[in-house]
C-alpha cells in the first residue's frame, strides 16, 4: 500500500462553523490526519510519502475555471475588505437559491462566497487554498501510482473533499479529491471507473460532478438525506442522468444503522460495481460511520473496518483510497489503519 500524506493540511484550520444558532468549535481539526499518521506509522503498511506536484489542467477536468480562480485569491479579497479580518474565517450568509441567476459572478465579496457555496459551517482560512491544493496532489499521486499498475493507494489528507462539486465548496470540503483521482484515472486510459463512497454523509459533490456521465459508476452508503446532513441529495431515486442514467446507486440507511445493516448495503453497492465491469476503484473512506462520531449516526465498532477492508478489497480492483470524514478524534486512526490494513 502506498500512502500519500499532505504535508500541508495543517494550513487549513477552521475556527467557528455554525451549529443550532451559535458559532461552535469546528469538528474537522488537524488532529485528524495526524491522529491518522500516528497509527498507520506504528502499522507497518508503508511509509509515509510526500505527494508529487501536479499542474492545474488535473484540477480543471473536475472544477471549473472561475471556481479555482475564486478559491485561491479568496482569502486575499477577504483580508483586502478590512484588514482585521486576517484574525477572522470566512464564512458565506448568502446564497443563491432557487429563481435566483448564478450565470453572474457578484463583485461583491459576501456574494461570491455564496455562488460558491451551500453551507455556513465551512470556514475558508489563510491556508485553505494551500492545504486543499496539497490534498489534490496527494490524491492524483495516489491515482498515478494506480494507473502505473500498483494495487493500492491511500490519499491521507484534509480537508475532506467528497461534498464539494465543479463549482463549489461545503460540508468542509474545497477540492473533490476522490472525483480528482477517477478522473485521472479515466484520462490515464481506464475505461470504466467507479467510486465507492463510504461516508457517513452523500457524497453530493462526487455524486453531481458524475451524474450524467456512463464512464464514472457513483455507489454511496450513507445515512438517509431525510434526516442527515446534506439533506438535499442521495436518495434511493437518484439513478444518474441521460447518458449516465443507470450509473448512480444511492443507498440509504436510517439512524442508528450498525455494521449488519450496513453490510447488506456494502454487498449491493460492491455487486453493482462488479456488474459494471470497473477497471479500478475509488474509494470514499469516511470513517464517521464509527459509533462514537460526534457528529453521525451510525453504529459500526473499530473491529467492523477490519471487515469494511478485507470485503472490499475481495473484489480484486486496482484501488485508491481517500480519507474523508471521521471526527471522534481518538478513534479515527484506528478506525482507518484497520480498513487499511485489512484490504491490504
Ligand atoms: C463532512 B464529511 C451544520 C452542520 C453540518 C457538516 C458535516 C460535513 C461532513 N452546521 N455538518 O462528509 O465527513
Ligand atoms: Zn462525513
Amino acid at each position: 500500500m502506498q500512502i500519500f500524506y499532505n504535508p500541508d493540511h495543517a494550513a487549513h484550520q477552521g475556527k467557528l462553523e455554525m451549529f443550532r444558532g451559535r458559532m461552535v468549535p469546528c469538528h474537522e481539526v488537524p488532529q485528524r490526519q495526524d491522529q491518522v499518521a500516528a497509527v498507520l506509522q506504528g502499522r507497518s503498511l508503508g511509509p509515509l510519502q510526500t505527494p508529487a506536484k501536479f499542474g492545474d489542467a488535473f484540477l480543471e477536468r473536475v472544477h471549473s475555471p472561475r471556481y479555482l480562480q475564486f478559491l485561491q485569491t479568496a482569502w486575499q479579497q477577504w483580508v483586502a475588505l478590512d484588514p482585521a479580518h486576517a484574525a477572522l474565517d470566512a464564512i458565506p450568509s448568502v446564497w443563491p437559491t432557487r429563481s435566483f441567476r448564478s450565470d453572474i459572478e457578484p463583485d461583491n465579496f459576501a456574494a461570491r462566497m455564496g455562488l460558491y457555496s451551500f453551507d455556513a459551517g465551512t470556514p475558508l482560512t489563510a491556508g485553505t487554498w494551500q492545504a486543499a491544493r496539497s490534498g489534490a496532489d496527494c490524491a492524483l499521486s495516489a491515482a498515478a501510482h494506480i494507473a502505473q499498475g500498483g494495487r493500492a493507494a491511500f490519499a491521507l489528507s484534509r480537508p475532506p473533499g467528497h461534498h464539494a462539486g465543479a463549482d463549489f465548496f461545503g460540508g468542509y470540503c474545497f477540492l473533490n479529491n476522490a472525483a480528482l483521482a477517477a478522473q485521472y484515472l479515466r484520462d490515464s486510459g481506464l475505461e470504466r471507473v467507479a467510486v465507492l463512497d463510504v461516508d457517513y454523509h452523500h457524497g453530493n459533490g462526487t455524486q453531481a460532478i458524475f451524474y450524467e456521465r456512463a464512464d464514472v459508476f457513483f455507489a454511496s452508503i450513507h445515512g438517509d438525506p431525510r434526516t442527515e446532513y446534506p439533506f438535499y441529495l442521495g436518495h434511493a431515486d437518484e439513478r444518474g442522468q441521460g447518458a449516465g442514467l443507470g450509473f448512480n446507486l444511492n443507498l440509504p440507511l436510517p439512524r442508528g444503522s450498525d455494521y449488519a445493516r450496513w453490510s447488506v448495503a456494502l454487498e449491493l453497492a460492491l455487486k453493482a460495481i462488479s456488474t459494471y465491469g470497473a477497471q479500478a476503484l475509488v474509494v470514499s473512506l469516511g470513517v464517521d460511520t464509527f459509533a462514537g462520531d460526534p457528529i453521525s449516526g451510525f453504529a459500526l465498532q473499530s473491529d467492523d473496518y477490519l471487515r469494511m477492508g478485507e470485503r472490499i478489497a475481495q473484489i480484486a480492483l486496482p484501488t485508491v483510497l481517500v480519507f474523508e470524514g471521521g471526527y471522534a478524534v481518538e478513534a479515527v486512526g484506528v478506525n482507518v489503519a484497520n480498513v487499511l490494513q485489512a484490504f491490504a
